[in-house]
């Protein structure tokens, strides 16, 4: 049998290429939790857990995701049967409640290290790959309307995006929209517009905004209103022709029942992290295929390591509707990949290989661990 003896995490800081801006906070960094989960046959399983500006989108924070699997997810696993990956789920879902991108780090590192102990890819174990490239969306956040633009524009030039994700809801609506269709204006035929407000309208503000976003062109608008308001989000998406998506309303399978039972949404962002795992957020995909909903890959801006996992199991999806943003590793000023996820032709590419099909550069793990004592790290500020 081949045991888990050891899974180690680690703390790592990326500076972004410029600020993110989001209706919460200014993100310059990305905190990540690195896993390695070490197998007494001398394989390895890596794993990240990743969360968006501090504390500011959700209850987990990089810190927290570290405490939960040092103190908590690790003495569960150590010693166990490491091919049970479902055995291991079990368990951690049994005790260790909430802390979904926690339990997601460590079963990505356990997938990992079966499928590379068998030779095979995730995707293999989930059942084959039936797509090797994605639509890949951008995220256009920099703050300013004319630098999104001058950067929209070179996404294009160099074909590598043209789905554009705008962030807004830190302004007034009408500003937002004015922003927004400044963008659209812009970009015209050459490209597609959604925007995502991460829960930061009112339902009023949603009601106005959405019928305005509409008129302007905008295809879809991510999480307008609060998580909880599912009755709310169902009015909004029945009362408006652009698409309306559930993001921070989907933590995992039970939210995807909820959400699905009413047709509160007409797409889910599947994200790995935020479903408590891959096996997890497969079935958040089947409940919304079963609900004629919209499948697409969401990101919670993770490193390649994350992201690869995540192509993984959007590679198996029957059908990816509105493609994916899995563009996290892009955003960051370096990569820490040993052979950077490919993008181009407006599409990523699945990686080749067993396991997740990426490995570390461990000099760059190096040289970005927080506990080299570097200041930088990933907290919310209030701008
Ligand atoms: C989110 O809320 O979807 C995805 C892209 C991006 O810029 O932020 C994320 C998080
Ligand atoms: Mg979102």
């Amino acid at each position: 049998m081949t045991t888990i003896d050891q899974i180690e995490t680690t703390l790592l800081d990326l500076p972004t290429i410029r600020g993110h801006v989001l209706s919460m906070t200014t993100m310059t960094c990305q905190s990540v939790v690195l896993v390695r989960v070490l197998f007494s046959d001398g394989s390895v399983g890596i794993g990240e857990g990743t969360t968006i500006g501090g504390m500011s989108y959700g209850a987990e924070s990089p810190e927290g995701i570290k405490l939960a699997i040092d103190s908590y997810v690790a003495p569960l696993l150590e010693g166990r049967d490491g091919d049970d990956v479902n055995g291991a789920i079990t368990l951690v879902e049994r005790l260790v409640k909430g802390n979904p991108i926690a339990r997601c780090a460590v079963e990505t590192a356990l997938w990992d290290g079966l499928a590379r102990r068998l030779g095979v890819s995730v995707a293999g174990l989930f059942g084959g790959a039936t797509r090797t490239a994605m639509p890949i969306a951008w995220t256009l956040a920099s703050g300013e309307s004319g630098r999104d633009i001058a950067e929209a524009e070179e996404m294009i030039d160099r074909r590598r995006h043209r789905i554009f994700k705008l962030k807004i809801g830190k302004r007034a609506v009408a500003d937002d929209v004015a922003h927004v269709a400044a963008i659209a204006r812009a970009v015209g035929s050459r490209g597609e517009i959604r925007v995502d407000l991460n829960q930061s309208w009112s339902v009023t503000e949603a009601r106005r905004g959405l019928k305005m976003l509409q008129d302007v062109g905008v295809t879809l608008a991510e999480q307008p209103i609060r998580r909880d308001l599912l009755g709310e989000l169902k009015a909004l998406t029945d009362s408006h022709a652009i698409a309306i998506m559930a993001d921070e309303s989907l933590q995992g399978p039970e939210d995807a029942l909820r959400v699905a039972a009413t047709r509160a949404a007409d797409v889910f962002a599947i994200k790995i992290g935020q479903s408590g795992g891959l096996r997890r957020a497969q079935e958040v995909a089947a409940i919304g295929r079963a609900a004629d909903i919209g499948l697409y890959g969401g990101t919670m801006l993770e490193s390649g390591v994350c992201t690869a996992a995540s192509l993984q199991l959007f590679s198996t999806f029957e059908a990816l509707d509105w493609g994916t943003e899995l563009f996290g590793p892009l955003l960051m000023r370096e990569d820490i990949l040993s052979t950077p996820i490919a993008y181009g032709d407006f599409s990523v590419h699945l990686p080749e290989g067993p396991g997740i099909g990426v490995t570390l550069d461990d000099d760059k793990v190096e040289f970005f661990r927080r506990d080299r004592g570097k200041t930088l790290h990933s907290v919310a500020v209030a701008t």
